[in-house]
């Protein structure tokens, strides 16, 4: 009888313990954040290290927190400009503990693939390059110069070079970027999937052809200056908690704040400003754990209920135009600066109130009052992260959210605009430089002319397309510059599977994943630098910039001693594979690069667009990216005006006993990161295999608190299914349901992706769920 032998697992273990339900916190931020920080930073860190690495946070003269891209303030910056998580993230990269040579000897990669990945993070920092063999059961020890070899030689081994792929995460600063990227297209290909992908890919699709930017439209200044903010589909408090102080701070002067969300997230309820704690009399309701709310309307729609809401708002503020001509809309702006309008009217005029009010879940009355609100802005900002483009429709959403700001002209003048808040804390950059499988082709003509070579024309694979070719055999060798390609992507089972058959996979990494452990038939794990480390070259201190989700450009430099000798900054591993792989062929001083940031800068400066001057200027501090649209109101779009577009409402019809599942982040992660097992302001604690589920849904299934469940997903015909669930009742719209990310994973199936933007539907899973049936893992 033949035996398979077992392969590492690509999942995290079973629960040992049923995570507990408890109370939820009920205001954010506060004293209990303080006392996480504390907890977390001295956990990793020790009290010195703790105190020396925090104050370098955010600030000019420091380095930039890894955690979200929310911007720093431009002028005067608190001692304390971070946040709780941003905290995390920071004791997560500056922990004392190492993951060296001997560890990976003490445990196979069949053993450590059992651990959960809470485990694998909490080991610590990587030391050394690493390489797994062919048939080997352990990481041993390499050199970097034979590990650049290897790579080299699986790449030329290629019939082309289209059957490479080359992954970004978000962290990457812009020099480690612009350099990655030069490379792969040197190499030959435009293979370079990255975790925007999966974020806000369906923002930049819909907003470059609505308005021609793909990015934000306002700065922290119009935060100050809005009279009404929406946030949609965003958990600032847990993903973004700094915004929260702009969110205060925009309350203070009058603004008014509308959340569209299935759920009411507690950060944007209420939230005690832990920054107040310096200052005695702001100080006392903090200590009293007595909150500001935020919210002023909070609208609990349905799982993607968002365009059948946003029509339903503009349906009503139509009304009132027809009865006062000119009052409402901005005919001006509309008639000066956009197309489509009267199409997009008839649209609107056609919408049905029955579907409008069934699909999103809102009731006439909330319709009414968030038009009310729009009604009387004259000055909106609408917010929105995952919970808008991870969804089939995603880019239609987004869309319908620029009609909304249009249509009273909120685009292109002080305190009013467009904020996709951005994930990753370079992801935004990452984009600017070149991190893209599409990018235009005047901006690889500028590369080209810079250095002297040809950049391949034909796009390359994205995320989802790279697994798709992966399991295809098309593509054989994967190298991704940080992140968690098995786990962050969809169809956890299948990118397994597409990961497994490749001949090389590799990672440039700070911290062990899960991505290490599920390899192509060799795999290299290449160490590199944190962000709040010393990068000391040739040419002396180095530091690295990167730009926030507002189009800031920040210098970030290390304070810290690096985790090992053996590290090597992300540019270094760039320049040094470069010249493994191209040879003699390369037109680039890779080395001379890599020795003085500078001159990775200076060409920046002649390829990118605003980045002129860019050394003089990053040293007086940090600056603003042009944006045609609020800087200038120009819409470089192609038709040079606002784009209305007119969308369906989708229709969700589940049959009985279907759900919507939503996947999304517990209060104790990043990402894919889980830094515990807490998500105190959702009252779950101790554990994360939960599906949180209506009451009514609960007692028309037959379930209650604590019963464990299967899930299985349904798309195309096709099913998966993962086991053991804890259900948990929760404040969720009907048929609406969610779990957490990565863990939801498997469900999503890897076809079912957003319209245009490919990004996988992570927050629109069609469910059915049964009680489990035999052995209960969890003991
Ligand atoms: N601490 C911490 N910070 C982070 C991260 C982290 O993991 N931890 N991740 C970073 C990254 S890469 C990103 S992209 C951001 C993510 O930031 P978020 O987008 O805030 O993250 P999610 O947890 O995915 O939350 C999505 C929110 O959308 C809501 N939602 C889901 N579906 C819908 C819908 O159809 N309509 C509406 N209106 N709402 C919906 C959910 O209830 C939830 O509140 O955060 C960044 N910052
Ligand atoms: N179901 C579901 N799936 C999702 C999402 C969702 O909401 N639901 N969200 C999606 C989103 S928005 C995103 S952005 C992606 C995230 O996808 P990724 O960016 O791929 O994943 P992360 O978990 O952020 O990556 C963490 C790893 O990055 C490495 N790392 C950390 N810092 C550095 C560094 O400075 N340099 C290098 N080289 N490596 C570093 C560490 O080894 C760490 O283990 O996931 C997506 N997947
Ligand atoms: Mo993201």
């Amino acid at each position: 009888m033949d035996e398979t032998p077992e392969l590492p697992s690509a999942q995290t273990p079973p629960e040992t313990e049923h995570p507990h339900v408890g109370k939820a916190s009920t205001v954010a931020a506060g004293v209990a954040a303080v006392v996480q920080t504390a907890r977390w930073g001295l956990r990793e860190m020790g009290p010195v290290r703790t105190v020396r690495t925090l104050l370098a946070v955010n600030q000019v003269d420091g380095f930039d927190c890894q955690s979200c891209a929310w911007p720093s303030p431009n002028g005067a910056r608190h001692t304390a400009e971070f946040c709780e998580n941003g905290a995390k993230a920071v004791a997560d990269a500056a922990t004392r503990k190492r993951v060296g040579p001997d560890f990976f000897t003490a445990h196979s990669v069949l053993e450590l693939s059992r651990q959960s990945d809470q485990w694998l993070n909490a080991q610590g920092r990587l030391t050394h390059p690493m390489v797994l063999r062919e048939g080997a059961t352990h990481y041993a020890p390499i050199t970097w110069d034979e590990a650049f070899a290897l790579i080299a030689a699986e790449l030329h081994a290629l019939d082309t070079p289209d059957a490479a792929a080359f992954y970004t995460s978000g962290r990457t600063s812009n020099e480690a970027a612009f350099l990655w990227q030069l490379f792969v297209r040197q190499y030959g290909t435009n293979n370079l999937p990255d975790c925007s992908n999966m974020c806000h890919e369906s923002s930049g699709e819909a907003l470059n052809e609505a308005i021609g930017v793909g990015k934000g439209t306002v700065t922290l200044e119009d935060f100050e200056r809005a009279d009404s903010i929406w946030i949609f589909g965003q958990n600032p408090g847990t993903n973004h908690p700094r915004m929260l102080t702009s969110l205060q701070a925009a309350k203070a002067n009058g603004c008014t704040i509308v959340t569209v969300n299935p759920l009411p997230e507690v950060g944007t309820t209420a939230f005690a400003n832990p920054q107040h704690l310096s200052h005695p009399l702001k100080a006392i309701p903090v200590l009293l754990g007595r909150a500001t709310p935020l919210t002023d309307l909070f609208v609990p729609v349905r799982i993607n209920g968002d365009v059948a809401f946003l029509q339903g708002v503009m349906k009503e503020m139509l009304a009132e135009e027809d009865a006062r001509p000119g009052t409402v809309f901005d005919q001006v702006f509309i008639r000066e600066h956009t197309v489509g309008y009267e199409a997009f009217i008839a649209g609107l005029r056609a919408a049905s109130w029955d579907v409008i009010v069934e699909q999103s879940g809102a009731s006439r009355a909330q319709i009414r009052e968030a038009a009310a609100i729009a009604m009387r802005s004259e000055r909106m900002i609408c917010c929105w992260a995952m919970g808008l483009t991870q969804h089939r429709n995603a880019v239609d959403t987004i869309q319908e959210v620029a009609n909304f700001l249009m249509l009273r002209g909120h685009l292109g003048r002080p305190g009013a605009g467009a904020c996709p808040v951005r994930g990753h804390s370079n992801v935004q950059g990452d984009r600017t430089m070149g991190i893209w499988e599409k990018m235009p082709d005047a901006f690889l003509d500028r590369l080209g002319a810079e250095f002297g070579f040809a950049p391949p024309r034909a796009h390359g694979a994205d995320t989802v397309q790279t697994i798709e070719r992966m399991h295809a055999g098309t593509i054989r060798v994967f190298v991704a510059m940080g992140g968690n390609f098995l786990s962050a992507t969809p169809d956890t089972g299948f990118t397994a599977e597409a990961l497994r058959r490749c001949r090389l996979t590799a990672h440039v990494a700070t911290k062990l994943n899960r991505a290490h452990l599920v390899t192509g038939r060799q795999a290299l794990i290449l160490p590199c630098l944190d962000r709040s480390e010393h990068d000391v070259r040739p040419g002396g201190e180095q530091f690295v910039t990167v730009e926030d989700s507002m189009g800031i450009v920040n210098p970030s430099r290390g304070v810290l001693p690096p985790a090992s000798e053996q590290l090597l900054s992300e540019p270094r591993i760039v320049a040094r594979l470069a010249q493994a792989t191209l040879g003699d062929r390369t037109t680039v001083a890779w080395s001379a690069l890599a020795d003085d940031y500078d001159r990775v800068r200076d060409h920046i400066a002649r390829v990118v667009p605003g980045f002129d001057d860019f050394n003089a200027r990053i040293r007086r501090g940090p600056w603003y990216l042009y944006n045609a649209v609020r800087d200038e109101r120009k819409f470089n779009n192609g038709i040079g005006r606002a784009r209305f577009t007119v969308h369906d409402i989708p229709r969700h019809d589940l049959p009985a006993g279907q759900y919507l599942m939503m996947t999304i982040r517990t209060h104790d992660q990043f990402n894919t990161v889980v830094y515990g097992l807490d998500d105190r302001y959702r009252g779950v604690f101790g554990g994360r295999r939960v599906v949180f589920m209506n009451r009514d849904d609960m007692a028309d299934a037959g379930l209650a608190q604590g019963d464990l469940v299967d899930l299985t997903s349904h798309f195309a015909g096709e099913t998966r299914t993962a086991p053991h669930w804890l259900v948990v009742p929760y404040a969720i719209p009907r048929r609406c349901t969610a779990t957490y990310f990565p863990e939801g994973n498997a469900l999503v199936p890897v076809r079912s992706t957003a319209r245009r933007s490919n990004t996988p539907t992570s927050k629109s899973v069609r469910i059915s769920i049964a009680r489990s049936v035999g052995g209960a893992p969890p003991a």
